[in-house]
């Protein structure tokens, strides 16, 4: 590197040290216009949060007979063959519950569409294959030409579990969730897709049908929360094996359950 090179990196780092900070969670945002789209709290708790998968994150799904080009400066993708799909999995965490996926495609083809499913496959057994369940498709139908399609799952949201028995053989297995584009018989531009969107939020577990702490009864009005943190190890309750809701928390507890709730550790 040149010495006039390593000043102006100096003169950067510096301005930039000055800079702005960047968003926490850019990427994280809701829907233009809504409460979301300003509050980085989203990120957090039990808000609904927004995961785009770009068209470039999707996999041709059948690469000896789908191609995919993409149009240029629009970030949108079509097929250059024939009844071409693409797949992406779903990445999210176990106890999150899915209430939206949206396709965001364009479509000026009378005759074929650009459809979306939302599929969760459970890995295969010995000697069986894998088992699939999806909701969808949803599908555009022309009108607008640039447009989104919602896959509304919130009656029942999707719950995201990585261990599960899909197919009620009494045997479950690892689950992964994937999201399929697929398009009709358009060998041009007219049909593309850009992604999609998924809503989804975490929510705390149901409580257990018996008390944990002989002071917290199930009809208590934060016995979900505190059986929650009682099994996550954020809390233990008192020698006595009670919890004394209702008690004033010390500076020492509040220590206690800050650094078990972030799982606070770094090498000695
Ligand atoms: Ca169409
Ligand atoms: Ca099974």
């Amino acid at each position: 590197m040149s010495r006039t090179c390593t000043k102006l990196g100096i003169i950067f780092a510096v301005l930039m040290m000055f800079a702005p900070a960047a968003p926490a969670h850019a990427g994280n945002e809701g829907p233009p216009g809504s409460a979301l789209d300003l509050a980085a709290p989203d990120a957090f708790g039990s808000n609904s949060q927004w995961m785009v998968i770009q068209a470039c994150e999707f996999d041709e799904e059948t690469p000896a007979t789908t191609a995919s080009g993409n149009v240029l400066g629009t970030g949108y993708v079509h097929p250059v063959v024939a009844f071409s799909s693409w797949w992406t999995q779903v990445d999210l965490p176990p106890g999150a519950e899915v209430l939206q996926v949206i396709l965001i495609a364009y479509d000026s083809n009378a005759a074929e569409n650009v459809f979306l499913d939302f599929y969760a496959f459970e890995s295969a057994a010995v000697g069986s294959p894998p088992f699939m369940t999806g909701w969808g498709p949803i599908q555009t139908t022309g009108q607008p030409l640039w447009t989104t399609v919602t896959l509304n799952l919130s009656a029942t949201p999707v719950l995201i579990r990585a261990w599960q028995d899909l197919d009620l053989n009494g045997i479950p297995n690892w689950v992964s969730y994937q999201i399929s584009i697929w398009t009709g018989n358009a060998a041009d531009q007219s049909v593309q897709f850009f992604g999609a969107v998924v809503e989804w939020r975490r929510i705390i577990s149901p409580a257990p049908a018996v008390a944990t702490f002989p002071d917290v009864a199930p009809a208590f009005w934060a016995f979900q929360e505190i059986e929650t943190l009682a099994a996550s190890a954020i809390t233990t309750g008192f020698p006595d094996g009670t919890f004394r809701p209702t008690a004033p928390v010390t500076r020492a507890q509040m220590a206690t359950f800050l650094a078990r709730a972030l799982g606070l550790h770094w090498p000695n």
